[in-house]
């Protein structure tokens, strides 16, 4: 689901990585309070898996603080099986849905994975700036793995189990949301201009995976450049209209029906948030079939 994170991830390594002044070590000023009194999980992605410094949590509110190590960029998944899947069958609808060129099979390796799994993000993330993401978990098996490249053909990729056990309570993050966002009918429902640190509250209403990558872009960049730009890359990438000074970071893919809450501090401008997930149907990526939205942050 992410071929064109790639793209992002050649942009910033051929640039030297991310110049944020060194970034922030921790979300000090994105947690507003709430980080005190929930169970937290630390997630550092490495490029390949992801690990964690806690794999059993209680039912209830779940704060992940999701970092990456790897040479350039993280795509931290969570996810849960289901319908009788195995991780085998899984991976294989990764697989066919990062086909390089065949848009018939990335269109059933979406249908597929999304029968086959649920997803709850969690982000994407660059070395030196972490997004803090909270979700209200179930009872149940998870998995986390960085999805940052494709599978590998023939070996499946390493991935770390997480369990949730017992009842549990508490609210989901929404409640300290400064930006509420809706993912319907393959679009964002987003406000224009967000604050530069806070939290991002992000709903999937839809009936079909997506993620929500905050892509920073050239000043002044307006939507109809950014259609024509995924339009001349075959739907993968922004092209030039990518600023490569600033950290591109997301949510990544969840499922119809999660929501989740993310803390972020972010260095000011104008972004394009991206969804690049494969339609269902024919296989093209939801951003060129129009799934963006350019804001500012301030
Ligand atoms: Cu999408």
């Amino acid at each position: 689901m992410r071929r064109r994170l790639l793209r992002s991830t050649l942009v910033l390594a051929a640039t030297g990585a991310v110049l944020v002044g060194g970034g922030p070590a921790a979300l000090a000023g994105g947690d507003h309070g709430h980080g005190r009194d929930v169970q937290t999980v630390h997630v550092v992605g490495n490029g390949t898996a992801a690990s964690v410094d806690d794999d059993h949590v209680h039912a209830g509110t779940v704060r992940f603080e999701v970092s990456s190590v790897a040479p350039a960029f993280s795509a931290v998944t969570m996810f849960q099986l289901k319908n009788g899947a195995t991780l085998d069958q899984f991976f294989d609808d990764v697989r066919k849905e990062f086909h390089p060129t065949d848009l018939s099979v990335r269109a059933e390796g979406t249908r597929d994975a999304r029968r086959h799994a649920t997803f709850y993000g969690l982000a994407d993330v660059v070395p030196g700036v972490p997004l803090a993401v909270t979700e209200n978990l179930r009872p149940g098996t998870y998995w986390l793995m960085d999805l940052t490249t494709p599978p590998d053909p023939v070996n499946d990729p390493p991935v770390t189990r997480f369990r949730v056990t017992g009842g549990g309570s508490g609210g989901d993050g929404s409640r300290h949301a400064d930006v509420r966002v809706r993912l319907t009918d393959d679009r964002f429902l987003a406000p224009r201009v967000w604050p530069r640190a806070g939290t991002w509250w992000l709903t999937n209403a839809d009936d079909t995976l997506h993620f929500m990558l905050l892509q920073p872009v050239q000043p002044g960049t307006t939507e109809r450049q950014v259609q024509q730009a995924l339009e001349a890359s075959g739907g993968g990438s922004v092209g030039d209209l990518a600023d490569p000074t600033r950290p591109p970071v997301g949510s990544e893919v969840i499922s119809p029906g999660v929501r989740h809450a993310v803390d972020y501090d972010l260095p000011p401008g104008r972004y394009v948030l991206l969804c690049f997930v494969a339609d269902e149907g024919d296989g093209m990526s939801h951003a060129v079939m129009g799934m963006h939205r350019v804001i500012d942050l301030r």
